[in-house]
């Protein structure tokens, strides 16, 4: 088999024969040896991400932790809200902590996927510290850190990780690889999304090669559903409304259906995509009451239909992808006159 040899643009880090996705940092050159020299200088590293983790928050976080243990530095992974269990299999996913850290004991700050400092609940300590990193692939993100590697193309943080791990000739082991392509799977909607390019698949396959195993990251993260789960999918299911005129599809689940359900705001991943396959739709939109008084609202749409649906969750104050956006609003969901709304929340 011939070898495609041609070297890559690098910045005088590793240049690789052949280029996996190196080639997405091209335009970050300098960023990416600053990076790689902050963190190379650092004893300690705290790792921070956005609230509500998703699959690409914690493999993300976790792949880098996996990294910098190796090179002996004192890491922490500190996540506002704490990590679904169905993440557990992640490895590391036992010393994620939800205890805020004091990022003043920190020699460098990597915050990760997060598109807005308010959703890293780090904002104040972010801004008074002198070594920080943003690494993130949504659009939305305005850079607020000292060193920002904001790369849009990627099709999940985990993407970039993995570019940043190939310049600088990182070891891929086992477990980073499975941490990597969980960010990944999930980020691309189990290479579902337009996000799943050629590209990405090879980056899996090179994953996958490193000892990730993808049917067991999709066992865990999609398939394996538990009763709770299951309860609130038939919730959301049986209230969907669709708007002929507007093409909007849209369902409700309220805080009396997750206690009912015994059930909580990340069973319901996968349903937004889930009524966004109705014929006809432009978008997809499922808000939920996931705690007396905070509605999440996410919204998804599909390539071909146009639609950019960021567009609409930053008038609502969100924000994230063309495809995959989301907003917080707050109020409760209250059914009046067979219409649903969202009435403000009353002060006692
Ligand atoms: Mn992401």
């Amino acid at each position: 088999m011939e070898h495609n040899t041609q070297k890559t643009s690098t910045v005088g880090l590793k240049s690789c024969p052949e280029d996996l996705c190196g080639y997405l940092l091209q335009k970050h050159g300098t960023t990416v040896r600053h990076i790689y020299e902050a963190l190379r200088g650092a004893d300690s590293v705290l790792i921070g991400t956005h609230e509500h983790p998703d699959g690409d928050a914690i493999g993300s976080s976790l792949a880098l932790l996996n990294v910098l243990r190796l090179q002996g530095k004192r890491v922490t992974v500190y996540m506002p809200d704490p990590a679904p269990d169905i993440y557990s299999f992640v490895p590391g996913f036992n010393e994620l902590t939800c205890e805020k850290p004091d990022l003043s004991t920190y020699d460098v700050v990597v915050l990760l996927d997060y598109t807005k400092l308010y959703r890293t609940h780090l904002t104040e300590q972010v801004e008074q510290h002198k070594n920080t990193i943003c690494i993130d692939h949504h659009h939305g993100n305005s850079g607020e850190t000292k060193l920002n590697l904001i790369v849009p193309e990627a099709a999940a943080t985990a993407h970039i990780l993995m570019a940043l791990f190939e310049k600088t000739d990182t070891p891929i082991t086992r477990d980073m690889a499975t941490c990597l392509l969980t960010g990944i799977f999930t980020d691309t909607g189990s290479f579902m999304h337009d996000s799943t390019t050629p590209e990405i698949l090879k980056v899996a396959s090179f994953l996958m090669s490193k000892g990730a195993r993808l049917s067991h990251i999709a066992h865990e993260t999609y398939q394996k559903k538990e009763l709770p789960g299951l309860r609130i999918w038939g919730r959301a299911l049986s209230r969907i409304i669709t708007n002929k005129e507007t093409g909007v599809v849209t369902s409700i689940i309220t805080e009396q259906d997750l206690r009912e359900c015994e059930a909580e705001l990340d069973d319901l991943s996968g349903v937004v995509n889930m009524l966004n396959t109705l014929p006809d739709t432009k978008f997809a939109m499922l808000l939920c009451e996931y705690k007396l008084g905070k509605i999440k609202g996410s919204l998804r749409s599909e390539a071909h239909k146009g639609i950019d649906v960021s567009a609409v969750a930053r008038r609502l104050g969100g924000g994230g992808h063309k495809l995959a956006a989301g907003f917080e609003v707050e109020g409760h969901l209250v059914k009046q006159n067979n219409v649903w709304r969202i009435v403000p929340v009353r002060k006692r």
